[in-house]
């Protein structure tokens, strides 16, 4: 992160793997003695009790989280590698033409500005291919780049000369048990075009130069999950410094944007005007603080539509960890809840955009993090449970943490493992990748075998159901006045289990296997609490329609069926759709900044697009204040990174995820073009957004009407196809060529495309 400061410059540094903590046996292992019981007090509505039971004998061992502050238990925490200062001399003197600016197409951060008649300059860029931050400084007149740099860090650090032009940071974090824990190294290098460069201590002095080329590496030992690692972070680095001491700065950004536009150039969405008039340098602040006035500034949608896939882009590389709560952008040591993956929605929400956007490869370490959790997640599902399978719940780290967490209220929600499961599917039915299907089947297999053990029959309907669990962090109101969150059967949980059980059996019978596993998972999934829509017309969170001591609470997990999940549809189960809304309006608008990003996609998914625009201007607000507010206040801060508040990464996934789903939706079965265009966005194209089956679109939209599309047939298969709401399709044909016979249904064109070809398709307005 490059604050840009003219007499210091900080550049915040992170690296994916540096957690502290250490693994840990979190399992109580005679929990599951205590489950008859839970399950009994559940069965009775005395879910009070239960809860206090669980506190006893159903939490994870040890310290859990630490409270969402686990820097130094054996949990641990992502943590801030530490921060590059360069301060600079003689910097005495007026500013002027100061700009600072990210280009997200080149993934190039910059700052510029005259003082005393010298404009200087530095270019930062971040590459994957060469594993190194590398930064240009130079001036428009020679001799004049002189500064001091540092690398350091609040805490567990030595910095040190590692030769002439060489800084060394070094340091081991906690394991949480007061012991070592992971070991670092960060390593920076000076390489100057004139002047002098030389160290003092643990300064590096660079005088009167006519540029220089700064190189940093980084690096820890840690030895998880992810692959491509090392043992030795001072031999890496230096491997690392030297060989990029061999190519250059130019070569460097030429290597580094060519990898980023690789991925960044899959998609694009144009929604008017780049910027708004007149003025086009107009800054992001100021930008911000418009839109929120009520300004038309769709082009402020595009971006940040842009900068989500920046973030995915920058933060989640095969061979590293998946994006945390702040992907990793962290400036703090203990970071907010431990900057750790959370299940029952953060982490999710960090890969909404993968497959739609075309960055499928990207979603790799989500996948290596969730097949890391099957190894401790069956241990955890024995003794809580005596199940067979895994399971992990609400909070994971790189150190295998799938037990409950600490608290009840929260911590016993169980489908953690079946949301993380979604995505194995959701991969596999976007790419159609068999390879990809054969080696996640294990997983979601051993994932619904956990399920089929833990389901167990409520005494009132005699459904099947979870328990205990939660239903995500929300609480409920019991008849003697009491609150409680401990639950069984949670309408999320049931949603995720019908569709986990659906997409297990599917995923058998491609590959030929397991088929009365198939016949079991059909007739489980069929005895599920089904969705129910309470007295008042809402979707009911629970089995029963408890009143809420929280009705407007962030997470609206009844909702999983309609966004992410598939089994409600505008079109297919009207009812439950028409009952979304009327909890989405209960709900209302305010919230976190996830929980904002999560209802532009449900508006979206309503097909309501000027309601899910008006949350995205919501998404869009400038934060009023950053402290930590679980009850609202969602927004951005200038640099356009999503606010909780505190800044947490989710709310730019979901947002960009919305901005994709307002034009292009693959659920149920059908893709919907345009689906929730709203009025602001009157004109406009995009271009490689996918759907599932290897369906890639282009289309264009003007005066709120389409006025072509384009199906790229990366695959073989059926499409249903539905116009944007108030047009018909005219026609369906091989790009510049003949037209095809399609199947019609209503306003839904059917055919079976052939891999490998475009079809152009046509518009008209629909007759009154
Ligand atoms: C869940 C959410 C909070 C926050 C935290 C990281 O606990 O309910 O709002 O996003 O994760």
């Amino acid at each position: 992160m490059v604050f840009g400061g003219v007499e210091r410059e900080r550049i915040a540094l992170n690296e994916s793997s540096v957690w502290s903590g250490s693994p840990e046996d979190n399992d109580r292992p005679d929990a599951h003695d205590a489950l008859p019981e839970i399950r009994r007090l559940l069965a009775e509505g005395k879910n009070a009790e239960a809860a206090d039971l669980m506190m006893a004998h159903f939490t994870c061992k040890g310290s859990g989280s630490g409270n969402g502050n686990g820097a130094n238990v054996p949990f641990g925490c992502y943590q801030a590698l530490g921060d590059l200062t360069l301060d600079f001399a003689d910097a005495a003197g007026a500013v002027s033409g100061y700009i600072r600016e990210l280009d997200l197409a080149t993934a190039a951060a910059s700052v510029a500005f005259t003082r005393r008649g010298v404009r200087h300059s530095r270019t930062v860029v971040a590459s994957a291919p060469d594993e190194v931050i590398a930064i240009r400084l130079a001036a428009d007149r020679p001799g004049c780049v002189s500064f001091r740099a540092g690398l350091t860090r609040s805490e567990r650090r030595r910095t040190e000369a590692a030769g002439p032009s060489e800084l060394l940071m070094t340091g081991t974090l906690n394991d949480g048990r007061g012991g070592s824990g992971l070991t670092y190294a960060a390593r920076l290098r000076a390489v100057a075009i004139g002047g002098s460069v030389r160290t003092e201590g643990e300064t590096l002095i660079v005088e009167k130069a006519d540029s220089v080329t700064l190189l940093l590496a980084a690096a820890t030992d840690y030895q998880g999950f992810a692959g491509r690692r090392t043992t030795d972070p001072l031999a890496a680095t230096r491997e690392d410094v030297a060989e990029a001491a061999t190519k250059g700065f130019d070569k460097l950004q030429r290597r580094q944007s060519a990898d980023h536009a690789r991925w960044f150039d899959r998609c694009a969405v144009h929604l008017g005007p780049e910027a708004p008039a007149p003025n086009a340098l107009l800054p992001t602040d100021k930008r911000l603080a418009g839109f929120a006035r009520g300004a038309d500034d769709p082009g402020l949608a595009a971006l940040y539509f842009a900068m989500g896939r920046y973030l995915l882009i920058g933060s989640s590389r095969p061979g590293g960890l998946p994006a945390n709560l702040q992907g990793l952008w962290a400036e703090e040591v203990q970071t907010p809840w431990n900057g750790d993956w959370h299940l029952d929605i953060n982490v999710q929400m960090n890969y909404w955009p993968a497959q739609v956007c075309g960055l499928a490869e990207l979603q790799e370490p989500l996948n290596k993090l969730i097949a890391s959790l099957v190894a401790p997640g069956r241990k955890t599902a024995a003794a809580y449970y005596g199940a067979r399978g895994w399971v992990a719940h609400v909070i994971t780290n790189p150190w295998g943490f799938t037990a409950p967490g600490e608290h009840a209220s929260w911590g016993a929600t169980v489908s953690g493992s079946a949301w993380l499961c979604q995505h194995l599917w959701t991969h596999f039915a976007f790419t159609r990748s068999y390879s990809f299907l054969a080696w996640a089947y294990p997983i979601l297999k051993e994932s619904a075998l956990f399920y089929l053990d833990n389901l167990w029959e409520e005494p009132k309907h005699k459904w099947l159901v979870t328990g205990p669990s939660n239903s995500p962090e929300n609480g409920f109101r019991l008849p003697d006045g009491r609150t409680a969150a401990v639950c069984m059967g949670p309408t999320i949980d049931m949603q995720l289990l019908r569709e986990l059980f659906g997409n297990t059996a599917r995923a058998a019978a491609l590959l030929k296997v397991d088929p009365d596993l198939r016949t079991e998972l059909a007739e489980k999934a069929a005895r599920l609490a089904p969705n129910q829509v309470g007295p008042d017309g809402r979707l009911q969170e629970w089995l029963e329609p408890y009143p809420e001591p929280e009705p407007h609470h962030r997470h609206v997990s009844p909702l999983y069926g309609l966004h992410p999940g598939e089994e409600i549809t505008r079109w297919a189960t009207p009812e439950l759709a028409a009952a979304s809304r009327k909890l989405l309006e209960g709900r209302g608008d305010e919230g976190t900044g996830w929980s904002l990003a999560w209802k532009v996609n449900f508006w979206a998914r309503l097909g309501e697009g000027d309601r899910a625009h008006q949350l995205l201007r919501m998404l869009l607000r400038p934060v009023a204040s950053t402290e930590m507010n679980y009850m609202g206040g969602g927004g951005s801060s200038n640099n356009l990174f999503c606010f909780h508040p505190p800044f947490q990464i989710d709310g730019n996934f979901g947002g960009c995820a919305g901005v994709a789903e307002m034009l292009l939706q693959g659920q149920g079965g059908r893709v919907s073009l345009l689906p929730a265009l709203p009025a602001a966005w009157h004109t406009g194209s995009f271009r490689g957004l996918r759907a599932q089956g290897g369906v890639e679109v282009d289309m264009e939209w003007k005066d709120g009407l389409a006025t072509g599309a384009r199906i790229h047939a990366r695959l073989g298969g059926r499409i249903d196809l539905a116009p944007p709401p108030g047009q018909v399709i005219t026609r369906v044909g091989y790009e510049g060529g003949a037209e095809i016979r399609v199947g019609v249904d209503g306003d839904v064109r059917s055919w079976t495309r052939r891999a490998s070809k475009t079809y152009a398709v046509t518009f008209g307005t629909k007759p009154d």
